[in-house]
């Protein structure tokens, strides 16, 4: 058997990019416990410095999403000067407005104006960060509804929330994007004020063109086709970002293609032909996990793989035989193309092209051997770790 990655999916595959958290280096857990572990980043630097690593080894991570204010720093430009140093740039700004008293009914949905116009200026606080860190999203999740029926008047959430994203998106300069973020449900459980993909498109669909869905893929009832969401949302020109991890139950935020490579590649076949790996494309593609027994800097290459080798089977699939199947009927042929492509091996071609262009051909070897962990586990003794929350 010859090669299967032509040069043109090898063209495609050299614009692959996928932003990293900062979060994914700091200790999480579950509400049970959150464990410690030797060498955990005990500020924005050093998570910067291990989100280095994974781009150093892959090739595949040139940017950093960063969390405000758990990454609140005296100095943005320092930051930005000391991730360009090693080789990353800083990325999507992450606003937070779920963990404060104030917002325990709701922030850019309060009753209250006062609360509102606090949720508005952490908003804005955030894109003063975007403003010195070079980055072009801001992405919002909020952590809004009601537990209970009755509870809160749901029309006049949608509405408060629609003029609170307007002062916000009124706010970013002609080259930031504003990327709503919805969750069906959690922590809020009976309602959540962004629940859906139609009713992100409907919010950001007002604000105008630089605003944007951001699809987190766990964040969907168990056996929800998000591939067809993909599909829908680029065919409306509104998907803006990804949210990477997988999931069993709930959020569980694991690695992304641990617990459904398949859908991975589902997912990844849509994007491509809708065109999102393009060079003009809009889409910007992040993880967002947490590492609470794994080793995080491993956890993190390990899930950039995953999504390299998902990519690379999508791009095998034969697309014009594909659309000959599809459009007579055979729906058996059109089965076996696509899953000759997933049932593709690409791991061996993928390392030695990794080798071709002078990275490890097996990055969580090289990790491994590097001495970095053991190097981190030494230095940062003392002082707090950083953590989901910090
Ligand atoms: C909470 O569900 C969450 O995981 C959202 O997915 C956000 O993207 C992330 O936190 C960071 O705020
Ligand atoms: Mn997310």
């Amino acid at each position: 058997m010859g090669a299967k990655l032509t040069p043109q999916i090898l063209t495609t595959l050299e614009r692959q990019a996928i932003e990293v958290p900062s979060w994914a280096y700091g200790n999480s857990g579950t509400r049970f416990k959150v464990y410690g572990t030797p060498g955990t980043p005990r500020d924005p630097y050093e998570k910067i410095a291990d989100a280095a690593q994974v781009n150093k080894l892959t090739g595949l991570a040139p940017k950093v999403a960063l969390h405000y204010p758990w990454d609140k720093v005296e100095d943005y430009t320092a930051l930005r000067r000391y991730a360009n140093d090693l080789g990353v740039e800083l990325g999507t700004i992450n606003s937070n407005t779920f963990q404060d008293d104030d917002y325990k009914f709701g922030a850019l949905t309060h009753e209250d104006p006062a609360v509102r116009r606090k949720a508005v200026e952490h908003h804005f606080d955030c894109i003063e960060v975007m403003n010195a860190t070079g980055s072009q999203d801001l992405k919002i999740w909020l952590a809004e509804g009601s537990n209970y029926p009755g509870q809160a008047d749901l029309r006049g959430r949608q509405d408060r929330l629609a003029e609170s994203l307007q002062q916000i998106y009124a706010r970013l300069s002609g080259e930031q994007r504003l990327v709503l973020e919805y969750k069906f449900f959690e922590p809020s459980f009976y309602h959540t004020d962004v629940p859906d993909w139609g009713t992100a498109y409907a919010q950001v669909a007002a604000l105008g063109e630089r605003a944007l869905v951001c699809l987190d893929t766990g964040h969907h009832a168990p056996g929800t086709n998000i591939e067809f969401i993909v599909m829908q949302l680029q065919r409306l020109g509104k998907l803006g970002s990804f949210d990477f991890n997988s999931r069993f139950y709930a959020d569980d935020d694991l690695i992304v293609g641990a617990a459904d490579p398949f859908q991975l590649f589902r997912i990844m076949f849509e994007v491509l032909r809708g065109g999102g790996l393009e060079e003009d494309s809009p889409i910007a593609f992040m993880l967002d996990q947490c590492h609470n027994v794994e080793d995080k800097v491993l956890g993190q290459i390990r899930s950039v793989l995953n999504v390299q080798e998902m990519t690379a089977r999508a791009l095998l699939v034969d697309r014009e035989a594909l659309a000959v199947a599809q459009k007579t009927g055979d729906v058996l042929g059109a089965q076996e193309v696509f899953m000759d492509a997933f049932y593709t091996d690409v791991r061996a071609e993928l390392a030695a092209w990794r080798e071709s262009r002078s990275l490890p051909a097996d990055p969580m070897a090289a990790y491994r051997a590097s001495g970095y962990a053991e190097q981190i586990a030494a230095e940062r003794v003392g002082g707090v770790q950083a953590g989901w929350g910090a």
